[in-house]
Protein backbone atom coordinates (compact mmCIF):
# COMPACT_ATOMS: atom_id res chain seq x y z
CA UNK A 1 0.00 0.00 0.00
CA UNK A 2 1.42 3.78 -1.17
CA UNK A 3 0.17 6.67 0.37
CA UNK A 4 0.56 9.98 -1.34
CA UNK A 5 1.02 11.93 2.35
CA UNK A 6 3.34 10.03 4.63
CA UNK A 7 1.64 8.57 7.79
CA UNK A 8 3.65 9.72 9.86
CA UNK A 9 2.68 13.64 9.21
CA UNK A 10 -1.19 12.40 9.48
CA UNK A 11 -0.92 10.94 13.08
CA UNK A 12 1.62 13.69 14.17
CA UNK A 13 -1.34 16.20 13.56
CA UNK A 14 -3.85 13.86 14.88
CA UNK A 15 -2.61 13.11 18.12
CA UNK A 16 -2.16 17.12 18.87
CA UNK A 17 -6.13 17.19 18.07
CA UNK A 18 -7.03 13.70 19.66
CA UNK A 19 -8.04 14.50 23.17
CA UNK A 20 -9.71 17.81 22.35
CA UNK A 21 -12.09 15.40 19.77
CA UNK A 22 -12.53 12.89 22.20
CA UNK A 23 -14.06 15.80 24.82
CA UNK A 24 -16.51 16.95 21.65
CA UNK A 25 -17.24 13.60 20.74
CA UNK A 26 -18.22 12.56 24.41
CA UNK A 27 -20.02 15.58 24.79
CA UNK A 28 -22.29 15.33 21.39
CA UNK A 29 -22.48 11.70 22.53
CA UNK A 30 -24.27 12.36 25.70
CA UNK A 31 -26.64 15.12 24.02
CA UNK A 32 -27.56 12.18 21.84
CA UNK A 33 -28.02 9.60 23.98
CA UNK A 34 -30.72 11.63 25.40
CA UNK A 35 -32.47 11.37 21.96
CA UNK A 36 -32.18 7.56 21.84
CA UNK A 37 -29.61 8.28 19.21
CA UNK A 38 -26.11 6.10 19.75
CA UNK A 39 -23.30 8.24 18.42
CA UNK A 40 -21.32 5.19 17.85
CA UNK A 41 -23.61 3.68 15.64
CA UNK A 42 -24.42 6.87 13.57
CA UNK A 43 -19.79 6.50 13.64
CA UNK A 44 -20.25 3.63 11.51
CA UNK A 45 -22.70 5.06 8.92
CA UNK A 46 -19.90 8.03 8.73
CA UNK A 47 -16.96 5.48 8.22
CA UNK A 48 -18.81 3.45 5.88
CA UNK A 49 -19.94 6.56 3.06
CA UNK A 50 -17.95 7.19 0.40
CA UNK A 51 -18.11 9.35 -2.84
CA UNK A 52 -16.45 9.22 -5.92
CA UNK A 53 -13.81 11.86 -7.24
CA UNK A 54 -14.05 12.77 -10.73
CA UNK A 55 -10.41 12.39 -12.56
CA UNK A 56 -11.51 15.99 -13.84
CA UNK A 57 -12.25 17.76 -10.55
CA UNK A 58 -8.22 17.59 -9.68
CA UNK A 59 -7.54 20.16 -12.43
CA UNK A 60 -8.52 23.74 -11.71
CA UNK A 61 -11.89 24.52 -13.91
CA UNK A 62 -12.82 27.74 -15.45
CA UNK A 63 -15.43 29.67 -17.28
CA UNK A 64 -16.17 30.87 -20.98
CA UNK A 65 -13.92 33.82 -19.83
CA UNK A 66 -10.63 32.16 -18.54
CA UNK A 67 -8.97 29.34 -16.48
CA UNK A 68 -6.88 30.66 -14.36
CA UNK A 69 -4.74 27.11 -13.62
CA UNK A 70 -2.72 26.64 -10.19
CA UNK A 71 1.05 25.34 -9.84
CA UNK A 72 1.59 21.52 -9.48
CA UNK A 73 -1.42 20.59 -11.31
CA UNK A 74 -1.93 16.77 -12.42
CA UNK A 75 -0.76 16.35 -16.42
CA UNK A 76 -2.17 13.05 -16.96
CA UNK A 77 -4.66 10.50 -15.38
CA UNK A 78 -1.68 8.49 -13.47
CA UNK A 79 -1.42 12.51 -11.17
CA UNK A 80 -4.86 12.38 -11.10
CA UNK A 81 -4.32 9.24 -9.37
CA UNK A 82 -1.95 10.81 -6.93
CA UNK A 83 -4.24 13.80 -6.27
CA UNK A 84 -7.00 11.33 -5.79
CA UNK A 85 -5.24 9.41 -3.22
CA UNK A 86 -4.39 12.44 -0.83
CA UNK A 87 -8.36 13.64 -1.12
CA UNK A 88 -9.20 9.59 0.30
CA UNK A 89 -6.27 9.34 2.41
CA UNK A 90 -7.51 12.62 4.45
CA UNK A 91 -10.70 12.45 4.10
CA UNK A 92 -11.63 8.81 4.36
CA UNK A 93 -14.40 8.97 2.22
CA UNK A 94 -13.54 9.13 -1.24
CA UNK A 95 -12.20 5.69 -2.20
CA UNK A 96 -13.11 5.61 -5.96
CA UNK A 97 -12.32 7.93 -9.10
CA UNK A 98 -14.60 8.75 -12.00
CA UNK A 99 -12.46 8.59 -15.67
CA UNK A 100 -13.63 10.66 -18.55
CA UNK A 101 -12.42 9.35 -21.81
CA UNK A 102 -10.79 10.13 -24.02
CA UNK A 103 -9.30 12.54 -21.61
CA UNK A 104 -7.90 9.80 -19.56
CA UNK A 105 -7.51 7.09 -21.93
CA UNK A 106 -3.93 5.25 -22.06
CA UNK A 107 -1.94 2.38 -23.74
CA UNK A 108 -1.93 0.29 -20.89
CA UNK A 109 -5.15 -0.03 -18.42
CA UNK A 110 -3.55 -2.51 -16.28
CA UNK A 111 -0.49 -0.25 -15.17
CA UNK A 112 -3.09 2.47 -14.28
CA UNK A 113 -5.16 -0.11 -12.12
CA UNK A 114 -2.31 -1.17 -10.70
CA UNK A 115 -1.16 2.63 -10.16
CA UNK A 116 -4.89 3.17 -8.07
CA UNK A 117 -4.71 -0.02 -6.38
CA UNK A 118 -1.05 0.83 -5.01
CA UNK A 119 -3.24 3.35 -3.48
CA UNK A 120 -6.01 1.54 -2.83
CA UNK A 121 -8.55 3.27 -4.72
CA UNK A 122 -11.05 1.51 -7.11
CA UNK A 123 -12.61 3.06 -10.19
CA UNK A 124 -16.19 4.30 -10.11
CA UNK A 125 -18.73 5.25 -13.18
CA UNK A 126 -17.33 5.55 -16.61
CA UNK A 127 -17.73 8.67 -18.63
CA UNK A 128 -18.08 8.87 -22.31
CA UNK A 129 -17.87 12.57 -24.10
CA UNK A 130 -19.47 13.08 -27.53
CA UNK A 131 -19.81 17.21 -26.81
CA UNK A 132 -15.94 18.32 -28.30
CA UNK A 133 -14.47 17.15 -31.37
CA UNK A 134 -10.86 14.84 -30.93
CA UNK A 135 -8.43 15.39 -33.15
CA UNK A 136 -8.67 12.31 -35.30
CA UNK A 137 -12.19 11.87 -35.36
CA UNK A 138 -13.83 11.35 -38.78
CA UNK A 139 -16.95 13.25 -37.86
CA UNK A 140 -18.00 16.36 -36.43
CA UNK A 141 -20.13 16.86 -32.91
CA UNK A 142 -20.96 20.24 -34.10
CA UNK A 143 -24.07 19.95 -34.29
CA UNK A 144 -25.14 17.02 -31.87
CA UNK A 145 -23.45 13.41 -31.73
CA UNK A 146 -26.47 11.30 -29.79
CA UNK A 147 -28.88 13.07 -31.71
CA UNK A 148 -27.37 14.04 -34.86
CA UNK A 149 -29.39 14.30 -38.21
CA UNK A 150 -26.22 12.39 -39.40
CA UNK A 151 -26.88 8.44 -39.13
CA UNK A 152 -22.81 8.61 -39.55
CA UNK A 153 -22.35 11.16 -36.35
CA UNK A 154 -24.79 8.92 -34.68
CA UNK A 155 -23.18 5.85 -35.23
CA UNK A 156 -19.60 7.26 -34.35
CA UNK A 157 -21.25 8.59 -31.16
CA UNK A 158 -22.60 5.18 -29.82
CA UNK A 159 -19.03 3.45 -30.69
CA UNK A 160 -17.38 5.96 -28.64
CA UNK A 161 -19.75 5.10 -25.99
CA UNK A 162 -19.08 1.25 -26.62
CA UNK A 163 -15.18 1.88 -26.18
CA UNK A 164 -15.81 3.54 -23.45
CA UNK A 165 -17.33 0.60 -21.87
CA UNK A 166 -14.45 -1.64 -22.85
CA UNK A 167 -11.89 0.56 -21.26
CA UNK A 168 -14.32 0.49 -18.30
CA UNK A 169 -13.98 -3.29 -18.03
CA UNK A 170 -10.40 -2.97 -17.74
CA UNK A 171 -10.25 -0.97 -14.80
CA UNK A 172 -13.20 -2.36 -12.73
CA UNK A 173 -15.66 -0.17 -13.25
CA UNK A 174 -19.92 -1.30 -13.62
CA UNK A 175 -21.68 2.29 -14.76
CA UNK A 176 -21.60 3.54 -17.75
CA UNK A 177 -22.78 7.73 -17.55
CA UNK A 178 -23.99 9.64 -20.56
CA UNK A 179 -24.41 13.42 -20.77
CA UNK A 180 -24.73 14.93 -24.36
CA UNK A 181 -24.58 18.45 -25.41
CA UNK A 182 -27.13 18.12 -28.04
CA UNK A 183 -29.80 20.61 -28.37
CA UNK A 184 -30.41 23.77 -30.19
CA UNK A 185 -29.75 27.23 -30.28
CA UNK A 186 -32.32 28.47 -31.89
CA UNK A 187 -36.02 28.36 -31.83
CA UNK A 188 -36.88 25.81 -35.12
CA UNK A 189 -33.49 24.32 -35.43
CA UNK A 190 -34.44 21.02 -34.17
CA UNK A 191 -37.46 19.08 -34.50
CA UNK A 192 -38.08 18.06 -30.84
CA UNK A 193 -40.02 14.93 -31.43
CA UNK A 194 -37.57 13.41 -34.33
CA UNK A 195 -34.56 14.52 -31.93
CA UNK A 196 -35.87 12.67 -29.13
CA UNK A 197 -36.58 9.83 -31.08
CA UNK A 198 -32.98 9.80 -32.19
CA UNK A 199 -31.49 9.64 -29.02
CA UNK A 200 -33.75 6.65 -27.68
CA UNK A 201 -32.53 4.49 -31.13
CA UNK A 202 -28.83 6.08 -29.90
CA UNK A 203 -29.33 5.00 -26.11
CA UNK A 204 -30.82 1.34 -27.41
CA UNK A 205 -28.07 0.61 -29.14
CA UNK A 206 -25.62 1.45 -26.25
CA UNK A 207 -27.68 -0.48 -23.90
CA UNK A 208 -27.21 -3.10 -25.78
CA UNK A 209 -23.76 -3.40 -25.22
CA UNK A 210 -23.53 -2.90 -21.69
CA UNK A 211 -22.79 -5.93 -19.89
CA UNK A 212 -25.18 -7.65 -17.82
CA UNK A 213 -23.55 -6.58 -14.16
CA UNK A 214 -24.03 -3.19 -15.81
CA UNK A 215 -25.77 0.22 -15.23
CA UNK A 216 -26.39 2.82 -17.79
CA UNK A 217 -26.42 6.37 -16.20
CA UNK A 218 -28.58 9.30 -18.33
CA UNK A 219 -27.39 12.89 -17.26
CA UNK A 220 -29.86 15.76 -17.65
CA UNK A 221 -28.88 19.71 -18.06
CA UNK A 222 -31.45 22.42 -18.63
CA UNK A 223 -28.98 24.21 -20.70
CA UNK A 224 -25.63 24.85 -21.92
CA UNK A 225 -23.50 23.95 -24.61
CA UNK A 226 -26.92 24.54 -26.46
CA UNK A 227 -28.64 27.78 -24.97
CA UNK A 228 -32.23 27.62 -26.63
CA UNK A 229 -33.30 23.91 -26.26
CA UNK A 230 -31.38 20.61 -24.79
CA UNK A 231 -32.49 16.86 -25.80
CA UNK A 232 -32.48 15.87 -22.33
CA UNK A 233 -33.05 18.95 -20.39
CA UNK A 234 -35.00 17.62 -17.50
CA UNK A 235 -35.81 14.82 -15.38
CA UNK A 236 -38.73 13.98 -17.23
CA UNK A 237 -37.01 13.54 -20.38
CA UNK A 238 -34.39 11.64 -18.35
CA UNK A 239 -36.95 10.00 -16.48
CA UNK A 240 -38.79 8.90 -19.87
CA UNK A 241 -35.82 8.07 -21.76
CA UNK A 242 -34.34 5.88 -19.26
CA UNK A 243 -37.90 3.72 -18.71
CA UNK A 244 -37.58 3.14 -22.81
CA UNK A 245 -34.00 2.37 -22.70
CA UNK A 246 -33.88 -0.76 -20.35
CA UNK A 247 -34.13 -1.35 -16.61
CA UNK A 248 -30.58 -1.50 -15.76
CA UNK A 249 -31.09 2.54 -17.90
CA UNK A 250 -31.36 4.79 -14.89
CA UNK A 251 -31.67 8.87 -14.25
CA UNK A 252 -28.67 10.37 -12.63
CA UNK A 253 -29.44 13.93 -10.75
CA UNK A 254 -26.91 16.67 -11.34
CA UNK A 255 -28.00 18.99 -8.61
CA UNK A 256 -26.71 22.13 -10.71
CA UNK A 257 -28.31 20.96 -14.12
CA UNK A 258 -32.26 22.15 -13.24
CA UNK A 259 -34.34 25.42 -13.28
CA UNK A 260 -33.63 27.73 -10.60
CA UNK A 261 -35.52 26.86 -7.45
CA UNK A 262 -36.80 23.43 -8.59
CA UNK A 263 -37.27 21.03 -5.86
CA UNK A 264 -34.44 18.78 -6.39
CA UNK A 265 -35.41 16.12 -3.20
CA UNK A 266 -38.59 15.71 -4.72
CA UNK A 267 -37.40 14.55 -7.97
CA UNK A 268 -34.89 12.67 -6.07
CA UNK A 269 -38.40 11.27 -4.17
CA UNK A 270 -39.79 10.17 -7.94
CA UNK A 271 -36.89 8.54 -8.87
CA UNK A 272 -36.64 6.35 -5.87
CA UNK A 273 -40.15 5.26 -5.89
CA UNK A 274 -40.03 4.46 -9.88
CA UNK A 275 -36.52 2.09 -9.05
CA UNK A 276 -34.67 5.06 -11.97
CA UNK A 277 -32.48 7.11 -9.33
CA UNK A 278 -29.03 5.93 -10.84
CA UNK A 279 -27.05 8.35 -8.57
CA UNK A 280 -25.93 12.29 -8.02
CA UNK A 281 -23.26 14.72 -9.08
CA UNK A 282 -22.97 16.59 -5.98
CA UNK A 283 -22.17 20.22 -6.05
CA UNK A 284 -23.96 23.64 -5.25
CA UNK A 285 -25.47 26.60 -7.37
CA UNK A 286 -26.41 30.34 -7.35
CA UNK A 287 -27.90 31.04 -10.70
CA UNK A 288 -26.96 28.23 -12.77
CA UNK A 289 -25.04 25.30 -13.62
CA UNK A 290 -22.17 26.92 -11.55
CA UNK A 291 -20.28 24.00 -9.98
CA UNK A 292 -19.85 25.11 -6.85
CA UNK A 293 -18.40 23.34 -3.85
CA UNK A 294 -20.88 21.45 -1.92
CA UNK A 295 -23.47 22.83 0.68
CA UNK A 296 -21.33 25.82 0.11
CA UNK A 297 -24.95 27.67 -0.96
CA UNK A 298 -27.66 25.63 0.00
CA UNK A 299 -26.70 23.33 2.48
CA UNK A 300 -30.62 22.73 3.74
CA UNK A 301 -31.16 21.75 0.00
CA UNK A 302 -28.40 19.00 0.03
CA UNK A 303 -29.68 17.75 3.75
CA UNK A 304 -33.33 17.90 2.34
CA UNK A 305 -32.43 15.50 -0.39
CA UNK A 306 -30.23 13.53 2.12
CA UNK A 307 -33.70 12.86 3.62
CA UNK A 308 -35.31 11.17 0.76
CA UNK A 309 -32.48 9.22 0.33
CA UNK A 310 -32.11 8.00 4.09
CA UNK A 311 -35.79 7.66 3.74
CA UNK A 312 -35.66 5.03 1.07
CA UNK A 313 -33.38 3.44 3.03
CA UNK A 314 -35.03 3.42 6.25
CA UNK A 315 -38.13 1.48 4.33
CA UNK A 316 -35.84 -0.49 2.57
CA UNK A 317 -36.97 0.51 -0.82
CA UNK A 318 -36.21 -2.70 -2.98
CA UNK A 319 -33.12 -1.86 -6.19
CA UNK A 320 -32.15 1.21 -4.06
CA UNK A 321 -28.60 1.90 -4.47
CA UNK A 322 -27.52 5.05 -5.79
CA UNK A 323 -24.01 5.93 -6.59
CA UNK A 324 -22.77 9.63 -5.56
CA UNK A 325 -19.91 11.40 -7.06
CA UNK A 326 -18.76 15.37 -6.74
CA UNK A 327 -18.69 17.06 -10.24
CA UNK A 328 -17.28 20.45 -9.71
CA UNK A 329 -15.50 23.19 -11.24
CA UNK A 330 -12.64 24.56 -8.75
CA UNK A 331 -11.74 28.26 -10.24
CA UNK A 332 -10.42 30.01 -7.64
CA UNK A 333 -9.30 26.59 -4.74
CA UNK A 334 -7.01 24.78 -4.73
CA UNK A 335 -9.22 21.46 -6.39
CA UNK A 336 -7.72 18.99 -3.64
CA UNK A 337 -8.72 21.00 -0.63
CA UNK A 338 -12.44 21.59 -2.26
CA UNK A 339 -12.97 18.12 -2.91
CA UNK A 340 -11.75 16.80 0.53
CA UNK A 341 -14.33 20.00 1.85
CA UNK A 342 -16.95 18.95 -0.73
CA UNK A 343 -16.68 14.88 0.01
CA UNK A 344 -16.97 15.94 4.02
CA UNK A 345 -19.91 18.33 3.81
CA UNK A 346 -22.07 16.01 1.22
CA UNK A 347 -20.70 12.98 3.98
CA UNK A 348 -22.00 15.53 6.81
CA UNK A 349 -25.97 15.69 4.59
CA UNK A 350 -25.92 12.12 5.48
CA UNK A 351 -25.17 12.25 8.72
CA UNK A 352 -27.30 14.88 9.29
CA UNK A 353 -30.40 12.97 7.66
CA UNK A 354 -29.60 9.69 9.54
CA UNK A 355 -30.72 12.24 13.13
CA UNK A 356 -33.84 12.80 11.40
CA UNK A 357 -36.42 10.69 13.86
CA UNK A 358 -38.85 9.25 11.16
CA UNK A 359 -41.28 7.50 13.43
CA UNK A 360 -41.71 11.42 15.05
CA UNK A 361 -42.38 12.42 11.62
CA UNK A 362 -44.54 10.55 10.20
CA UNK A 363 -46.97 11.16 13.19
CA UNK A 364 -46.48 14.89 12.51
CA UNK A 365 -47.17 14.17 8.67
CA UNK A 366 -50.21 11.55 9.57
CA UNK A 367 -51.28 14.33 12.06
CA UNK A 368 -51.10 17.36 9.21
CA UNK A 369 -48.81 18.91 11.89
CA UNK A 370 -46.63 21.00 9.11
CA UNK A 371 -45.03 22.72 11.61
CA UNK A 372 -43.77 20.21 13.75
CA UNK A 373 -42.98 18.27 10.82
CA UNK A 374 -40.83 20.96 9.59
CA UNK A 375 -39.36 21.53 12.82
CA UNK A 376 -37.84 17.77 13.23
CA UNK A 377 -35.93 18.30 10.08
CA UNK A 378 -34.79 21.54 11.05
CA UNK A 379 -33.93 19.75 14.94
CA UNK A 380 -31.81 17.83 12.87
CA UNK A 381 -30.02 19.93 10.51
CA UNK A 382 -29.04 22.01 13.21
CA UNK A 383 -26.88 19.67 15.12
CA UNK A 384 -23.37 19.95 14.23
CA UNK A 385 -22.06 16.37 13.57
CA UNK A 386 -18.37 17.56 13.24
CA UNK A 387 -17.25 15.59 15.91
CA UNK A 388 -18.93 12.89 14.74
CA UNK A 389 -17.46 12.82 11.30
CA UNK A 390 -13.81 13.58 12.64
CA UNK A 391 -13.79 10.52 14.68
CA UNK A 392 -15.00 8.49 11.55
CA UNK A 393 -11.69 9.67 10.15
CA UNK A 394 -9.54 9.40 13.14
CA UNK A 395 -10.41 5.75 13.34
CA UNK A 396 -10.39 5.19 9.83
CA UNK A 397 -6.28 6.69 10.07
CA UNK A 398 -7.45 9.87 8.01
CA UNK A 399 -7.19 13.20 9.20
CA UNK A 400 -9.10 14.99 12.16
CA UNK A 401 -8.71 17.69 10.29
CA UNK A 402 -8.07 17.17 6.84
CA UNK A 403 -7.20 21.16 6.00
CA UNK A 404 -4.54 22.13 8.19
CA UNK A 405 -2.92 18.44 7.85
CA UNK A 406 -2.80 18.83 3.55
CA UNK A 407 -0.93 22.73 3.73
CA UNK A 408 1.15 20.85 6.14
CA UNK A 409 2.07 17.98 3.88
CA UNK A 410 3.23 20.63 1.66
CA UNK A 411 1.70 18.22 -1.09
CA UNK A 412 0.91 21.43 -3.66
CA UNK A 413 4.58 22.91 -3.37
CA UNK A 414 6.06 19.51 -3.69
CA UNK A 415 3.76 19.05 -6.83
CA UNK A 416 4.67 22.28 -7.96
CA UNK A 417 8.28 21.12 -8.73
CA UNK A 418 7.29 17.65 -10.08
CA UNK A 419 5.12 18.59 -12.40
CA UNK A 420 6.19 21.15 -14.05
CA UNK A 421 3.57 22.99 -16.56
CA UNK A 422 3.76 21.35 -20.02
CA UNK A 423 1.08 23.50 -21.31
CA UNK A 424 -1.84 20.10 -21.21
CA UNK A 425 -4.62 19.23 -19.49
CA UNK A 426 -7.33 21.48 -20.72
CA UNK A 427 -9.65 19.75 -18.90
CA UNK A 428 -13.04 20.66 -18.41
CA UNK A 429 -16.33 20.53 -16.29
CA UNK A 430 -19.46 18.43 -17.60
MN1 LIG B 1 -22.42 16.38 -14.03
Amino acid sequence: MKYAIQPDVVSAHNDKLASDLNRDFEVLGEQLSRKGVDINALTEKAQAFDIAVPSWGTGTGGTRFARFPGVGEPRNIFEKVEDCAVIHQLSGCASAISPHFPWDVVDDFSELKAHSDSYGLSWSSVNSNTFQDQPDQAQSYKYGSLTHTSAAVREQAIAHNTQVIEWGKKLGSDTLTVWVGDGSNHPGQQHFQRAFERYLDSAKAIYAALPGDWEMHLEHKMFEPAFYSTVIQDWGSNILAAMETGERCKSLVDLGHHAPNVNIEMIVSRLIQFKKLGGFHFNDSKYGDDDLDSGSIHPYQQFLIFNELVDAEHRKQPGFSPAYMLDQSHNVTDPIESLINSAIEVQRSYIKALLVDRTTLEGYQQDNDALMASNTLKGAFNVDVSPILAMARFRKNAAINPLATYRASQYREQAAVARPDTGGSRSGIV
